[in-house]
C-alpha cells in the first residue's frame, strides 16, 4: 500500500526541529532512519499531518564519552556497532544492536529512533532500562533528562511530549569489574526476538555480585526490569545455582501476553533461560574485566 498523503520539512538544526514540532503538535511525526515509521505509514497505522525529517541534523550523529557514553538520537545503528567508544563503554549496546533487523536496515535505523518508538519486542529499550540510561528530550520549552524507568509508557508508547524531540541516548559508565550480556529467542535470524534479556553484572572485590541488572524485552507492553531477581542476586556468591534460581525469580514476577509466537507460559520459560544464560555469560567476563 501506499501512504496516505502528508507535508514534509526537513530540519536542518535541533532548533528548527523543535519549531517544527512546537507548530505542528499532534499532527507531526520525526522522521528518523524511517525503519518503523514509513511501514506503519504505507499500512496506514500512523496518518501524520507533517513528517519533521531530522536526517540532516548533523550536531544529533555525535557519539561522546568521558564520564559515561551519549549517543546522539541520529547516530545509525550501524555507526555505533562500530564505534570504539561504544565497544568500550558499553559492548552490551553493540551486542544488542548485532541483533536488530540485518546489516541494510541497520545502516538506515538511529538510536535514537529504535528509543523512541517503544517497540516492547526491540532490544535497545531494554538495554537502555537494564543500564540505568536516561534519554535527553528537548523542546521549545528547553531540554530535560527523563530515566528509561520513566520512559516506557505501553506499547509503542513513550512519556515524550509531541512537541518533545528525543535528542540523545545516555549510558553512566560501569563500575569496574563489570560484565554484560544480551540473550534472545527468535524465529529467525533478523526477526524480532520472541523474548530477549539485557544483562549487566558487576562483581564486588571480594568476588560476590554486587549488583546485577536485567530487563526483558517481549514479555509485555513494554521492557521490563527484573527488580525480584535483582534483589536474589545482591551480595550473593556467583554460582551456576544462584543464575537458576534468579532466572526462576525473574519469570514468576512476569505476567506475559500469548501470541502466535508463543503462549504466556513459554515465553515464560524462555525468560527464566534466557536470563540464567546471561548471567553466567555476564559473570565470565566480569571475572575477565579489570
Ligand atoms: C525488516 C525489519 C526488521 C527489524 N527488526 C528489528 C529488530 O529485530 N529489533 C529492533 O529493535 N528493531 C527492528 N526493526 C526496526 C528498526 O530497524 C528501526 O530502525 C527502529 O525501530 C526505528 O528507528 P528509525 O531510526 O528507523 O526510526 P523511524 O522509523 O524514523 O521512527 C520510528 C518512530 O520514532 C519516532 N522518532 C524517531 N526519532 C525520533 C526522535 N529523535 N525524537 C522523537 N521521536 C522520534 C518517529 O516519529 C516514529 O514514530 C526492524 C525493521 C525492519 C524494517
Amino acid at each position: 500500500m501506499k501512504p496516505p498523503p502528508f507535508e514534509y520539512s526537513a530540519a536542518h538544526s535541533v532548533e528548527e526541529a523543535v519549531d517544527l514540532l512546537a507548530e505542528h503538535g499532534d499532527e507531526a511525526k520525526v522522521l528518523a532512519g524511517g525503519q518503523s515509521l514509513l511501514p506503519l505509514l504505507s499500512l496506514r497505522l500512523a496518518r501524520p499531518g507533517i513528517l519533521v525529517d531530522i536526517n540532516p541534523v548533523a550536531e544529533l550523529a555525535t557519539i561522546s564519552d568521558g564520564s559515561g557514553l551519549e549517543l546522539g538520537a541520529m547516530v545509525r545503528h550501524r555507526a555505533a556497532e562500530r564505534s570504539a567508544a561504544v565497544r568500550t563503554e558499553a559492548p552490551l549496546v553493540i551486542e544488542a544492536l548485532g541483533l536488530v533487523g540485518h546489516a541494510a536496515i541497520r545502516s538506515r535505523g538511529t538510536i535514537g529512533g529504535s528509543v523512541a518508538h517503544a517497540d516492547p519486542a526491540a532490544e535497545l529499550p531494554a538495554v537502555l532500562l537494564a543500564l540505568d540510561g536516561e534519554v535527553v528530550a528537548t523542546s521549545r520549552r528547553g531540554a530535560r533528562t527523563v530515566a528509561a524507568r520513566d520512559l516506557f509508557a505501553g506499547f509503542l508508547t513513550t512519556t515524550l511530549e509531541p512537541d518533545e524531540l528525543l535528542t540523545a541516548v545516555r549510558l553512566p559508565a560501569g563500575p569496574a569489574r563489570v560484565g554484560s550480556s544480551f540473550q534472545e529467542f527468535s524465529r529467525r535470524s533478523g526477526d524480532f526476538g520472541v523474548v530477549g534479556v539485557a544483562c549487566g553484572l558487576a562483581l564486588s572485590g571480594d568476588g560476590r555480585v554486587d549488583h546485577g541488572r536485567l530487563a526483558f524485552s517481549g514479555v509485555a507492553g513494554t521492557p521490563v526490569r527484573a527488580d525480584g531477581a535483582e534483589a536474589v542476586l545482591a551480595g550473593a556468591s556467583p554460582s551456576a545455582e544462584l543464575w537458576e534460581q534468579a532466572g526462576r525469580e525473574a519469570a514468576s514476577q512476569l505476567d506475559p501476553p500469548g501470541d502466535l509466537h508463543g503462549s504466556p507460559a513459554y515465553r515464560r520459560h524462555l525468560a527464566a533461560v534466557l536470563a540464567q544464560r546471561a548471567l553466567a555469560q555476564a559473570f565470565d567476563r566480569a571475572k575477565g574485566a579489570k
